[in-house]
């Protein structure tokens, strides 16, 4: 039987595509830069089927990318020669909030929003946010360990596992969905599956952790002159205004683009070169806590929004530099953290070498609490490498990480090894082999394939 029939008979003919009109949209990448022709798109509807899918494949020989809302940033979502593409989306389901412990149990094709809708309704939070929530699954979101703006104070997607459920390269079920706060009995799989970026397993259902539902909120705009400026400002909130919750920056290059893609005035009327967009998170009113701290760091110009409408206005500016930058070209997006000592340093130093690589121009954006930098090169040749390797070579210079929070994906798998070093990422290649022993997950993403694999 051929790979096609095999698949038919475990998801039904409607859910397998191979008409070249029905596959384009799951063969291009969220920035554009990325993507291939998938062999078959195959869409099961349960953790059943998704074994069912893995066992063909895995009999087939047949490589395969899985795929959620496909809004990943690395190019690891989207087919590059001839793969099956595996799309998780019809994995919809939600249970019902387990309320004493704060936990719930999600199919991994529900997007970020539904999961955040489900946790609010029972009074929860889920704790975790960014600018995708509205297609991005909460099974991509795991598989890339996301972050977003809320990481600061309630950690990365890894922080809200309480477990998962997966399915293995031969088609094998996995499963740790009690949820329990202690369980250290063996290695703990689901965590090494938190960020594997779909390499080393499936993820069909995830045991979401909640934090309780902070509903005080208030937002504040701060216009600075420098990064050395917006790190201080940091230090200050982080000592001061213990309801913290998020520290975001952009400069006015980006907040210039998103204006103008938004069409929308600048809210604020004396502009700067740096800002950071700070939101305190409480069970009691922060807006007097945020402005004490703000006053004992000398500042008088910040822009506040205590009510949701005018602190979602603020955000769109932040948020809307993804899809601003998409509008204006394809993007070379290079997504890195550092030390916060040395952020100024960083960001001082990114232009000049983003230029020296060729480069047009280089928009700048991130979690500031995090010393994460959204380095976004527009202008080079999407096969064109200078920029990336100027850039990360830049952030491993200054003590820091090739990957804060997209992953590494194919766009930076080559860069691993640098990153990391020999010892670690021959730890990395054993854990593929011993998962994957037939390179079918994935392959090529994260990990470059090797002679033989
Ligand atoms: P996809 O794009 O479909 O896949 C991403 C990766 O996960 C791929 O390697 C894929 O193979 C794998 N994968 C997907 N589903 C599964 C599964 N069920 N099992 C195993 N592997 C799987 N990221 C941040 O960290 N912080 C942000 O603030 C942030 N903001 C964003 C804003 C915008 C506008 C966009 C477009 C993206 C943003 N991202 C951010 C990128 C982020 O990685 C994704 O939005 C999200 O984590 C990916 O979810 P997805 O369902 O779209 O996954
Ligand atoms: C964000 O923080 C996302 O908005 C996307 O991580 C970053 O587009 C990017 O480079
Ligand atoms: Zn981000």
């Amino acid at each position: 039987m051929d790979l096609r029939q095999a698949l038919v008979e475990v998801v039904g003919s409607r859910h397998v595509l191979s008409d070249p009109e029905l596959k384009s949209s799951y063969e291009r990448d969220y920035t554009g830069r990325y993507g291939g022709r998938a062999r078959l798109v195959v869409r099961p509807a349960d953790t059943e089927q998704v074994a069912g899918v893995m066992a063909a494949c895995a009999r087939a020989g047949a490589a395969i990318v899985p795929q959620g809302g496909n809004t990943g940033l690395v190019g690891a979502s989207v087919p590059r020669n001839g793969e099956v593409l595996l799309s998780l989306q019809r994995l919809t389901a939600i249970g019902d909030v387990d309320e004493a412990i704060g936990q719930v149990t999600v199919g991994a094709g529900a997007t970020l929003a539904a999961l955040q809708d489900a946790a609010k309704a029972a009074d929860q939070d889920a704790a975790l946010d960014f600018g995708a929530r509205d297609s991005c699954t909460d099974g991509g979101v795991v598989a890339c360990d996301a972050g977003g703006a809320r990481a600061l104070r309630h950690g990365t997607a890894r922080a809200h596992v309480a477990g998962l459920e997966a399915v293995l390269a031969d088609g094998s079920i996995v499963s740790r969905l009690a949820g329990l706060t202690k369980d250290n009995a063996g290695y703990n799989l689901p965590q090494l599956l938190v960020g594997s970026e779909g390499t080393l397993g499936i993820i069909t259902r995830v045991r979401w952790k909640l934090a309780p539902l902070l509903a005080a909120r208030v937002a504040a705009l701060v216009p600075l002159q420098t990064a050395r400026e917006a790190a201080d400002l940091l230090r200050a909130l982080r000592a001061d205004a213990p309801s913290l919750e998020s520290c975001d920056f952009f400069l006015d290059e980006g907040l210039e683009l998103v204006l103008e893609h938004q069409q929308r005035e600048s809210p604020i009327k004396d502009r700067s070169p740096f800002y950071v967009l700070a939101e305190c998170a409480a069970q009691s009113d922060p807006t007097e806590e945020l402005a004490a701290a703000l006053e004992d760091a000398g500042i008088d110009d910040a822009l506040i929004a205590d009510d949701t409408a005018s602190r979602r206005g603020l955000w769109t500016l932040r948020e809307g530099h993804t899809d601003a930058i998409n509008a204006a070209g394809v993007p070379h997006k290079l997504d890195i953290g550092v030390p916060l000592r040395e952020l100024d340093r960083f960001i001082d130093a990114v232009p000049g070498a983003v230029e020296q690589a060729g480069a047009e121009r280089v928009i700048l954006f991130g979690h500031l609490g995090d010393g994460n930098v959204h380095v976004n090169v527009l202008g080079a040749d999407p096969d064109d490498e200078r920029p990336d390797e100027a850039v990360l070579e830049l952030a491993i210079k200054c003590g820091g990480t090739i990957s804060a929070e997209h992953g590494v994906g194919v766009a930076k798998a080559a860069y691993l090894e640098r990153a990391r070093g020999p010892a670690e990422l021959a730890a990395m290649r054993a854990i593929k082999r011993a998962l994957d022993p037939d390179n079918l997950l994935n392959p090529g993403a994260v990990l470059t394939a090797t002679r033989g694999r």
